[in-house]
């Protein structure tokens, strides 16, 4: 039997946060996917052994598993990497999260169960309910500001198209063609949520409160932030051709009512 749920936490330079988060997320999913569960650590050769130490949770632990790359290439190249992986596995549920305790694995739940209504569930910091603490005016201004710029542009009624806290079913992942997905920070978040709702996939906001990172070091650099102001436009002429080939999901069809 596949596991069903498969939880990708992307990891560089983790060491004093990836044995606590495997055991925290573990935890919620024995509870939750009781023997249909699996966790896969996508590690890029953290310098700080972040990868060894997963391998020693892997040997413990059936249900956990790491996939270790050569160098440092980014969020998007880790996750697409932790996707194939994860479909290959014969996952039906692929949750997005990271390494560093800001998304909660507490949420797994109110996701999961979310899921089952929804094709792609996102943890929101922007629905009533939702928050972010810890964090400085200016670090809240350039999410609201990204946000609400991508919003903007690509005309989308989602709140919160930053975050990385996802829960994504197998046919969004097969639909939006995933080997032309732009590979990094935020505008990988905005492209794989702006692509499911350009394949017409039912996507549902999870209300989330994110906590800074209270160790280790933050990878978002100003470049990442950047990048979002020039390839957001793109995303306006390249995803809609990615996604035309996708099949109709079932969820985009009404259903016709008796009578
Ligand atoms: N494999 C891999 N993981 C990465 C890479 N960059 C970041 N990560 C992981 O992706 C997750 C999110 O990165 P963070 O540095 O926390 O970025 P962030 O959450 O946007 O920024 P902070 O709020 O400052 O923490 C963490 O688990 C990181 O370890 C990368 O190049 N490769
Ligand atoms: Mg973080």
């Amino acid at each position: 039997m596949h596991d069903r749920v498969w939880v990708v936490i992307p990891t560089y330079n983790e060491a004093a946060n990836i044995d606590g988060i495997v055991r925290a997320a573990g935890e919620e999913l024995e509870r939750l996917a009781p023997d249909s569960h699996h966790i896969l650590v996508v590690d890029d050769n953290s310098p700080d052994g972040t990868g060894a130490i997963a391998d020693r949770l892997a040997e413990s632990n059936p249900r956990v598993e790491v996939l270790h790359r050569p160098a440092k290439s980014g969020l998007g190249h880790a996750y697409l990497a932790g996707f194939a992986r994860a479909l290959a596995g014969g996952a039906e549920l692929v949750i997005e999260m990271d390494a560093d305790f800001s998304h909660d694995p507490r949420y797994l739940g109110p996701m999961l169960e979310a899921a089952g209504e929804a094709d792609l569930v996102l943890g929101s910091r922007y629905v009533p309910g939702g928050g972010v603490e810890d964090w400085g005016i200016v670090r809240r201004m350039i999410s609201r500001g990204g946000g609400l710029y991508a919003r903007t542009i690509l005309g989308v009624p989602v709140n919160d198209l930053t975050g990385g806290f996802k829960c994504i079913h197998r046919r969004v992942l097969e639909a939006i063609e995933l080997e032309t997905v732009r590979a990094e920070g935020y505008v990988f978040q905005i492209e794989v949520t702006y692509r499911a709702v350009l394949a017409g996939f039912r996507v549902v906001e999870v209300p989330i409160v994110f906590r800074d990172r209270t160790v280790g070091t933050s990878k978002m650099s100003t470049r990442i932030a950047l990048e979002a102001m020039w390839a957001v436009p793109l995303l306006r002429r390249s995803a809609p051709a990615a996604v035309a080939p996708a099949r109709t999901p079932a969820s985009a069809i009404e259903t016709p009512r008796d009578g």
